[in-house]
């Protein structure tokens, strides 16, 4: 073929259209990011927000390490990019959101209590968008039931998933019964304190679940299935005596090991009660009320 200026031209300006295209995308995607746009909390609660730096220093991720410290270290480098949800399961089709599709979700900011089971708690401000919302959008069949969540599965990114002896079995999976899952309390979080996610605490897309224990609110999402059974979940899998599906926040069952009706906020000396259903009984108890706590807990 002869290469008249008329094929360089075209070439050139294929080149150029993706070159642009590519580039736009990227830019998009993290001036998004970088300037998460949501509608602020007026804290109608007065909750006393915990301090940022106890929020993103003190966290759990055991795929990073168990030990805390560590964890947000490991976390520093990790690699969200071309980060998607793979949702499949008890639709009508499946379906894939990249986290532009996710951030165009109506954001918030929630402040919400978090209570974690070993008896630490927070007042986080969330960035997210009701879990309701991306279920509204999956067509999801009448067989649906469940709401199984994975985290991603990595054994470059995540040194306990590479280690000989991993500490949990990955990935990390977590579930809710559906009409949970569609509480407008539940959150899929992609920022706190008006910012992005930090890889300790799930970036770039983790659930929140309020008024269950922390463990329930699984990190840096990769997969949601509907199902017609109740998933087995990592926490239940690997000691179902003393971590139940339900795992609602309750001062009235112990954990075996320990008494759940008192907790330290992050950065305090003292410690306060625990609240049944870490104060959202008022939204929540509906949801249990033909359910013996202490069988399901
Ligand atoms: N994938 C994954 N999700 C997870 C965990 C984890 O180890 N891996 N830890 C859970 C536990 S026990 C708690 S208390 C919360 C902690 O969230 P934070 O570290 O952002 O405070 O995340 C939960 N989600
Ligand atoms: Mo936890």
């Amino acid at each position: 073929m002869k290469i008249t200026p008329e094929n360089l031209y075209n070439k050139r300006r294929h080149f150029l259209k993706l070159g642009a295209g590519a580039l736009l995308g990227t830019s998009l995607m993290q001036s998004k990011l970088m300037a998460l746009n949501f509608t602020p909390s007026q804290n109608l609660e007065k909750l006393k927000i915990s301090d940022e730096k106890n929020v993103t220093n003190y966290v759990n991720f055991y795929e990073f390490s168990t030990n805390k410290k560590k964890a947000v270290e490991l976390a520093k480098n990790f690699n969200t990019n071309n980060w998607k949800i793979e949702i499949n399961g008890e639709v009508e089709k499946p379906l894939i959101l990249t986290m532009e599709d996710l951030l165009s979700f109506p954001l918030e900011e929630r402040i919400y209590r978090f209570r974690c089971v070993e008896t630490w708690s927070m007042v986080v401000p969330w960035i997210g968008f009701e879990l309701r919302a991306l279920i509204e959008k999956c067509k999801v069949t009448s067989n649906a039931k469940f709401i199984k969540f994975t985290t991603l599965f990595d054994k470059n990114q995540f040194a306990d998933q590479a280690s000989f002896f991993p500490t949990l079995e990955y990935p990390y999976v977590e579930a809710l019964r559906l009409d949970e899952a569609m509480h407008p309390l539940t959150l899929m979080a992609v920022g706190m304190y008006k910012k992005p996610l930090l890889g300790q605490n799930g970036a770039p897309i983790r659930l929140v679940v309020p008024w269950k224990y922390g463990f329930k609110s699984i990190k840096s999402i990769v997969k949601i299935e509907f199902t017609k059974e109740q998933p087995q979940t990592t926490w239940e899998l690997a000691n179902p005596k003393e971590y139940g599906f339900y795992a609602n926040v309750n001062p009235d069952v112990s954990h075996p090991r320990w008494s759940q009706a008192n907790e330290r906020p992050l950065g305090e000396f003292f410690t306060q009660p625990t609240l049944m259903f870490n104060g959202y009984a008022k939204e929540v108890a509906h949801l249990y009320a033909n359910m013996d706590l202490k069988v399901n807990f």
